[in-house]
């Protein structure tokens, strides 16, 4: 089986920042999971580098588009690195492969009959490259989203017949109610929709920077159409002796609200009119707010994912991401946050048990996890958990499945309380430390139940913060990364002790 997630491809008009992160971390989550599932994966994610959100901030940096591509596609794919998204290929839209690709199914398009010449007048944006329609415009002709003044444009040029997909958009949205996900983002598309589908722009005047329409050379072909194929044209191209496109197309793709309905309306639309396949699926998640207002480049209120990684590592960034913000709801973060959770949830709930549970072994049973039953007071917790685990994440649930995920954590933490180990290893009256325990049999089953549960928890956690879970299941001497049942695997292993997963931050100067 086969899995293709991508992430919105951003643009290259200033520096990532952590709401950048946050959509690839998603999407990272989910294509490391479906690779523990043992699916054949492919992450895509990119840099989007033409149209005028690129062209105008070249303009005021005094430089070339193509310059400022340049310098800042790298940043973006640094910072992919840095947040250890595990992506198969790095797409920019000004490759010679994606231009191509782009060229011909445009081509095709034009062939089916699904685009004619006209003019255009209406209020735009150039930040969003959006005509806006009048349900989408803010008080005093602005933008909704970037908050600037939408100038009047009129322009001659190519025309995708959109509103020709209205009925075959609909009977999508009933045949599959769960291509756009979750359901109240899918009702506002669908609402989108039935208002009435105008016909969009799919070319702009060629003093425009992008990739020429292939039938008129004073054209170039609009950011959007663009953009939206970068998902398809990878698979082209992405591999020298492969094209990938059948072994994964069709994919599922994450975004925030953001860029909706350029995803959910436009996007199936042509693909349709290209005699494509559709996506899979879509999940469209919130915004990461900072003192409650969207984090953004032109707001310039960001958090920059290398100061954060800096301080707290690359997977707490990761958990506190999912963990704080409900995924597909806006939500607040910020540092006194991070730290918080840091605190208590990683050092002390994650990386204590990790590190009890570890020395407990070592200590009592000389680094081997005793053989033994599971515990029936532990098992019921366990029941059925890696089954319902996956339901959530097929439906990108990554906030909820984190949180069951969380769950056997503290578990685990009250078991360790309630079973008191260090007291069943404690030597009798009159006997030595050494001397076998007093009860050899229920120490054997604590210690086993304490171990295998870990090992349960650290590989439902390995997709969202494979750094650390991955030393914690080498210490615990597990070499697969499967999801697996609570008792699947017997005792027998020698454990290492390590170094705390999580320590502690060093406080501030000043704090
Ligand atoms: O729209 N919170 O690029 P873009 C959460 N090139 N997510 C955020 C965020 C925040 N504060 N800020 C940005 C574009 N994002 C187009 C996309 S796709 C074919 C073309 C994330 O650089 C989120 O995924 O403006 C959002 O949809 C995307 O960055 C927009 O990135």
């Amino acid at each position: 089986m086969s899995y293709y997630v991508t992430t919105p491809i951003y643009y290259v008009n200033g520096e990532p920042h952590l709401g950048h992160a946050y959509s690839t971390i998603a999407a990272d989550i989910l294509a490391r999971h479906h690779r523990q599932r043992g699916e054949d994966v492919f992450f895509l994610t990119g840099t989007d580098e033409h149209g005028e959100p690129v062209a105008q901030q070249a303009e005021r940096e005094g430089v070339t588009p193509r310059e400022l591509g340049d310098r800042l596609a790298p940043r973006f794919k640094r910072m992919a690195a840095k947040v250890e998204a595990s992506n198969d290929f790095f797409i920019r839209t000004t490759d010679e492969g994606h231009v191509k690709r782009v060229q011909e199914v445009v081509q095709r398009v034009h062939d089916n009959g699904h685009v004619y010449e006209g003019t255009y007048e209406g209020l735009y944006c150039p930040r969003c490259a959006d005509f806006k329609t009048e349900s989408e415009v803010a008080e005093g002709n602005t933008c909704p989203i970037h908050g600037i003044e939408l100038t009047k444009e009129k322009q001659d040029n190519w025309f995708f017949k959109l509103s020709a997909f209205q009925e075959d958009l609909e009977r999508l949205y009933e045949e599959r109610p769960d291509f756009v996900t979750p359901d109240f983002r899918r009702n506002e598309a669908l609402s989108f929709i039935k208002q009435g589908l105008r016909d969009v722009s799919l070319s702009r005047p060629t003093l425009k920077w992008g990739v020429p329409v292939p039938w008129d050379t004073e054209q170039v072909i609009y950011v959007w159409f663009d953009a939206l194929l970068n998902y398809y044209t990878a698979l082209g191209y992405a591999r020298e002796d492969e094209d990938l496109t059948g072994r994964y197309w069709p994919a599922f793709h994450i975004l925030a609200k953001d860029i909706l309905k350029f995803h959910a309306v436009y996007w199936p639309a042509f693909l349709m009119a290209a005699e494509l396949e559709l996506p899979r699926g879509m999940f469209i998640h919130g915004f990461l707010l900072m003192e409650g207002q969207k984090m953004s480049k032109s707001l310039g209120n960001v958090l920059d994912p290398d100061e954060v990684i800096e301080k707290f590592g690359a997977d707490a960034l990761r958990y506190y991401c999912f963990r704080e913000v409900s995924f597909g709801q806006d939500g607040q973060i910020s540092p006194a946050g991070f730290e918080a959770r840091y605190d208590s949830e990683l050092a002390n709930e994650f990386g204590n048990l990790a590190n009890r549970t570890l020395s407990m072994v070592s200590r009592y049973r000389a680094s081997v996890v005793p053989e033994a039953e599971p515990d029936p007071a532990l098992a019921p917790d366990f029941e059925g958990v890696p089954d319902r685990f996956n339901e959530l994440l097929d439906g990108a649930e990554l906030s909820q499945a984190l949180e069951d995920a969380w769950k056997l954590v503290r578990r685990l933490n009250r078991y360790v309380e309630e079973s008191r180990p260090w007291d069943l290893a404690k030597a009798g009256p009159g006997r030595e430390a050494e001397e076998p325990a007093l009860d050899v049999a229920r120490l054997d089953q604590v210690l086993y139940s304490l171990a295998e549960g870990l090992r349960v928890a650290a590989l439902l956690l390995h997709s969202y913060m494979p750094d650390t879970t991955g030393r914690l299941l080498g210490a615990l001497g597990e070499p697969d990364r499967g999801l697996a049942a609570f008792g699947s695997r017997g005792g027998g292993q020698a454990v290492e002790k390590i170094p705390p997963l999580f320590p502690k931050l060093e406080a501030e100067s000043g704090d």
